[in-house]
């Protein structure tokens, strides 16, 4: 394989997920490097100087290195992507901006305090007011995406970078032990996403080896 695309990071991480789920939609093909998680490898000085956050995702396009996920997505939408990623004008483009940095400000906080307190957390050491408070942000936040989603088939109406800003929580959001609420426009969305087999090779993977038990 010959490419300058280079991703740094585990792929049972969300945030690197988004990455893996961009690139597997505009068919690019590129090196994995796995790092993070109980691959480590997020201390050494090399990987520093890609990414002086010492997280992952990075991306390396040539001379060009990115992190932070959402300029990722970016990234691959506009130099790979064309408009089947993000939108030719400024303003169709703010709509999908506005929902993919919901799903990433608003929206994964929230769910990510569900897995946090759920999966990461012993079942001997879960607080039920804790795990109550979570479950209600985020059911806040899907309630708000339900709404939005009544009567158009993706979150900006076609397809784009917002779906994968989101999306990359839906697979642990319908498979995370908690009273999910009845949303029947996400439910079609995602049932809309599991035929698409970038969403099932990117997001629909065990995340077992996250679960603290
Ligand atoms: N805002 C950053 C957050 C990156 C982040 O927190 N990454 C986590 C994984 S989701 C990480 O690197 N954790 C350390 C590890 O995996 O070892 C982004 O969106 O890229």
């Amino acid at each position: 394989m010959t490419t300058d695309l280079t991703l740094w990071g585990r792929k049972n991480s969300a945030n690197v997920q988004k990455a893996v789920w961009a690139l597997a939609e505009v068919g690019k093909e590129y090196e994995h490097i796995a790092v993070g998680g109980a691959f480590k490898g997020l201390d050494t000085p090399e990987y520093r100087a890609l990414n002086p956050n010492g997280l992952v995702p990075t991306l390396q396009d040539g001379d060009l290195i990115v992190w932070e996920s959402q300029a990722i997505l970016r990234y691959i939408a506009a130099e790979y992507g064309a408009e089947k990623l993000w939108r030719a004008t400024p303003r169709e483009r703010a709509i999908v901006d506005q929902w993919a940095d919901w799903g990433a400000i608003t929206f994964q906080p929230a769910w990510l305090g569900i897995f946090i307190n759920v999966v990461r957390t012993p079942k001997s050491k879960q607080n039920p007011d804790a795990i109550a408070a979570v479950v209600k942000k985020s059911n806040d936040a899907m309630a708000l995406l339900d709404a939005q989603l009544a009567g158009r088939e993706f979150v900006a109406g076609d397809f784009s970078y917002a779906d994968i800003a989101i999306g990359v929580a839906l697979y642990r959001w319908y498979t995370m032990e908690f009273n999910r609420p009845i949303l029947p426009n996400v439910d079609a969305w995602y049932d809309r996403l599991q035929s698409r087999p970038t969403f099932k090779s990117s997001i629909m993977v065990s995340y077992d080896d996250l679960y603290v038990r």
